[in-house]
């Protein structure tokens, strides 16, 4: 996979040459090439930002040297076009899913923005040449797109083929204990078997793996139920065994419909 980053900034991307992303462009399977925004401002400033329109607070980033900078990455003549990524508060939400149907493009180009965001007209017309994806990582304010953009290229480097050792891409993410996207997973542990007077949960060490697996799913209900009650409103009961159900009303989520709904703590006879 080829991925292109326009910046302001980019040393703030130096983490792209480390680690699990660092190691997939030492063995080829990811091209990551970074490009200064700057180069594309020929005024004496180098400005890339401006006024807002209608007022308001901030800076709004101009868009011709973005549309320069994309036209230098990725020529409008040329057969092939990459997806286009911009990182934004306001966009879709970034999500699992989203890192597989983006791991699966041959070439992806990334717009992080600084300041207010940049001039609507930029990426209106990069839609007519490209698919063109806003995208937010989460509910909070950051100060500017680099920091998405290392998220989303870590999500997805670790799916392309050959970047994870066998092992540990044998372990599918939607095939752990509650399926990831649908149930949280439980706490993991390692030796030794007691660490400051705290044992390892006996079941794990008891070689029982149906005992093994039923207790590791009780752990990610119990988790799912604490930290996302949303998760539990949206799994399908048809994906629970008896088992499941039983642990969901011990902690108050009892079946409505086709769906789960907390009905308070059980009362105790
Ligand atoms: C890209 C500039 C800073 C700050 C205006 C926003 C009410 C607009 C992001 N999940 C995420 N959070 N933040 C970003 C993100 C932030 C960015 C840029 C991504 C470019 N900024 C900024 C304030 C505003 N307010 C809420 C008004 C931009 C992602 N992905």
């Amino acid at each position: 996979m080829r991925i292109d980053v326009i910046t302001i900034f980019p040393e703030y991307l130096a983490p792209l040459d480390v680690s699990l992303v660092g190691k997939a462009r030492a063995k080829g399977l990811l091209d990551v090439r970074l490009h200064q925004l700057r180069d594309q401002a020929h005024d004496v400033h180098r400005t890339v930002d401006d006024t807002p329109y209608g007022g308001g607070p901030g800076m709004v980033m101009k868009p011709e040297p973005w549309a320069a900078a994309l036209e230098q990455v990725a020529p409008p003549d040329e057969e092939t076009a990459p997806r286009l990524i911009v990182p934004t508060p306001s966009g879709r939400p970034f999500t699992q899913q989203l890192a597989v149907e983006l791991a699966d493009e041959p070439w992806l180009v990334f717009a992080p923005a600084r300041y207010e965001g940049i001039d609507r007209r930029f990426i209106d017309e990069a839609a007519t040449r490209m698919p063109v994806d806003e995208v937010s990582i989460g509910d909070y304010v950051l100060a500017g797109g680099e920091v998405a953009v290392l998220v989303i290229v870590e999500a997805v480097a670790r799916l392309l083929p050959g970047v994870l050792g066998n092992a540990e891409s044998a372990r599918d993410d939607s095939f752990a204990p509650g399926a990831m996207a649908n149930l949280l997973e439980g706490p993991v542990y390692t030796k030794p078997a007691v660490w400051r007077g705290r044992e390892v949960p006996p079941v794990l060490l008891s070689g029982n793996h149906g005992a093994i697996a039923r207790a590791r799913r009780d752990e990610a209900l119990r988790r799912t139920a604490r930290n996302r009650p949303d998760l539990l409103e949206r799994l399908s009961p048809k994906d629970t065994d008896k088992h499941d159900r039983a642990t969901l009303a011990a902690l108050g989520w009892t079946e409505r419909g086709d769906r789960f709904s907390w009905e308070g703590p059980p009362v105790a006879h």
